[in-house]
């Protein structure tokens, strides 16, 4: 059965990739599974239609039968159990692959919301010159953890996975900051995952929404 996501009619992303379809179209397309896109407007994400599939009015969602789920997470984390390819098959590894996950969802990503929250919503107030280098620490915390553990590996644990694909996905959202940058292994790392076909297969079909709308 094809599954049904939800995306941006308008992403305010501007089609880099940013907005979280992006990590579920990757996944799908890592393991090889068709897929279609609902898109919805910010008004259609507060209607009941929609919040009876995502509870708190956003994207993405996904549908696949009787199925419903929300959150990238769970949703990723269901594409890798159901599909081969993204998780391994050793009980251990697979294990640790799903550990990864959890941590770029909530070791690397809250902090890296902090920053987006800091530069988009807080531009204009007195304290934000102040907290802005906070914020830049704290991430800096993690990256250097983070580079330290990487290393000169190519992925976090052995073949590339679930792990590696939201790890990226939550990196990628410092390109704008410049930070990744001040660790080069991640930077690579960030970029070895950006050139994965299936990334840019999906990369580029949410791109074309984005071309659409503004075209029309
Ligand atoms: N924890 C949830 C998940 O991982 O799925 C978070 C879902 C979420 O934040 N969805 C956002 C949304 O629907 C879109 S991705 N927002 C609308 C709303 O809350 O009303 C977040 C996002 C938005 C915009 C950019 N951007 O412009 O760069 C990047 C990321």
């Amino acid at each position: 059965m094809t599954p049904t996501i939800t995306a941006f009619e308008q992403s305010p992303d501007r089609g880099s990739g940013q907005a979280r379809d992006m990590r579920v179209r990757w996944a799908l397309e890592e393991v090889g599974q068709p897929y279609d896109v609902r898109l919805v407007s910010f008004s259609q994400m507060k209607e009941p239609a929609h919040r009876a599939l995502h509870p708190f009015g956003q994207i993405p969602t996904y549908e696949e039968g009787d199925l419903a789920l929300f959150e990238s997470g769970a949703i990723v984390f269901h594409i890798a159990e159901r599909h081969a390819g993204l998780l391994p098959d050793d009980a251990n590894a697979r294990a640790r692959a799903i550990t990864w996950m959890f941590a770029a969802l909530s070791t690397l990503e809250p902090p890296i919301l902090e920053l987006q929250n800091a530069v988009v919503l807080e531009r204009g107030e007195s304290w934000h010159s102040q907290r802005l280098p906070m914020v830049e620490d704290r991430i800096r915390d993690r990256l250097g953890a983070l580079s330290d553990r990487l290393a000169d590996a190519d992925w976090l644990d052995g073949a590339f996975s679930a792990g590696d694909l939201m790890m990226v996905g939550v990196l990628r959202r410092l390109h704008r900051s410049g930070l990744l940058n001040e660790y080069p292994n991640l930077a690579a790392y960030v970029a070895r995952g950006e050139a994965r076909p299936a990334f840019k297969r999906a990369f580029d079909a949410q791109l074309a929404v984005f071309t659409a709308a503004s075209a029309g």
